[in-house]
């Protein structure tokens, strides 16, 4: 019974969130799902060539690795130096978009000196952006 409401539930928001899913992959993501850089902080000063650590913030979502489809799960995408990518395709995998697809929830980068921006996107087992997708704020560091 608390499956078939659930799934009423479910169906009535992607009828209500329709106009989105040309420009978003098709995993749901959960309610109220949340990423964020725990660390570092917006504007903060970072080593320049050396590395340091990025944190991974998550709420009312799980990690779960690459090529593991399980509901209202994802992995980490950080983003260093550029926009978000399209929604409604494989985030790419370069050395602006790092996949972390055994689950990581932190890691530790190195950038050149200068004005940096970091942003996080929750990827499925696909690697797809979830509808709504779930991304951070952008934030930029200073790294000298
Ligand atoms: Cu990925």
């Amino acid at each position: 019974m608390y499956r078939i409401i659930a799934l009423a539930a479910l169906v009535t928001l992607a009828s209500l969130v329709s106009p989105t899913l040309a420009t978003a992959g098709t995993t749901p993501s959960p309610a109220g799902a949340h990423v964020y850089i725990g660390y570092p902080n917006d504007g903060q000063v970072v080593p320049a060539n050396k590395p340091f650590r990025v944190w991974f913030g998550l709420r009312y979502m799980g990690v779960a690795p690459k090529g593991v489809k399980y509901p209202n799960t994802g992995h980490h995408h950080l983003l260093i130096d550029t926009d978000l990518p399209p929604m409604d395709q494989e985030i790419p995998n370069d050395r602006n978009h790092l996949h972390f697809g055994a689950g990581e929830t932190e890691t530790m980068i190195q950038l050149p000196p200068g004005k940096h921006t970091l942003q996080l996107l929750m990827g499925d087992d696909m690697h797809m952006p979830h509808n709504p997708p779930v991304y951070s704020k952008k934030i930029t560091v200073i790294a000298r």
